[in-house]
């Protein structure tokens, strides 16, 4: 017998001005070292939270995961606040590594990040969208590392193969435990193809 239909989660003017202010904001950046407009990294992950059931507030968290970090820190959150309320606020508070200016070092950052992930307070929202920034990320990872081989870790601050897939790892084994479903093995698939295919003498 099949299930009932669920209703589709209806989306308001809300997510219209956020994927304005998204845009705004991150004018003129790209995609880490190619000339992807940011954007389209954006809208990927914003697809990914709804494709996962994502809420309303979850799909504007999304858009604005960021913005906080790249385009305007600790004001451009409560600029968010203002805007979008609270819980946005909070699931890009949740996305982001860090709000000091320069960045803490890349190691230190990322192993904090990971240890904000296992804390029993953060949310199923703030895991959704942060689950998805990862599996955008990692995806892209291995599709530029299919055409363009190793020169693509240059585009990291520690230009190492080692370190990034360290970090995937990391990740997809928090998720699996934290936010279980067809995303997280969706992560520790990406993962395990990038490190077969960048090869053990890295791992
Ligand atoms: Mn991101």
């Amino acid at each position: 017998m099949a299930a009932a239909k669920p209703a589709p989660t209806e989306l308001s003017r809300r997510v219209t001005e956020a994927v304005s202010e998204a845009r705004r904001l991150h004018d003129g950046q790209g995609r880490k070292g190619t000339a992807v407009p940011y954007l389209a990294h954006l809208l990927a992950v914003t697809a990914l939270v709804l494709e996962d059931g994502g809420t309303e507030d979850e799909a504007i968290g999304a858009l604005l995961h960021d913005a906080a970090e790249d385009a305007g820190g600790e004001p451009r959150l409560e600029a968010i606040r203002e805007q979008f309320g609270d819980a946005v606020a909070a699931i890009v508070a949740g996305c982001s590594d860090t709000f000091e200016e320069p960045k803490p070092p890349w190691r230190e950052r990322k192993q904090a990040y990971l240890d904000h992930l296992v804390e029993p307070g953060v949310s199923e929202s703030v895991l959704r969208v942060s689950l998805a920034d990862k599996l955008h990320n990692a995806g892209a990872l291995l599709r530029d590392y299919r055409t363009s081989g190793e020169r693509v870790f240059e585009r990291f601050k520690t230009r190492s193969a080692a370190d990034q897939l360290w970090y995937y790892r990391s990740l997809a084994g928090i998720y699996r435990e934290r936010l279980p479903g067809p995303m997280a093995e969706e992560l520790a698939r990406v993962v395990a193809e990038l490190e077969s295919a960048v090869g053990v003498e890295t791992a």
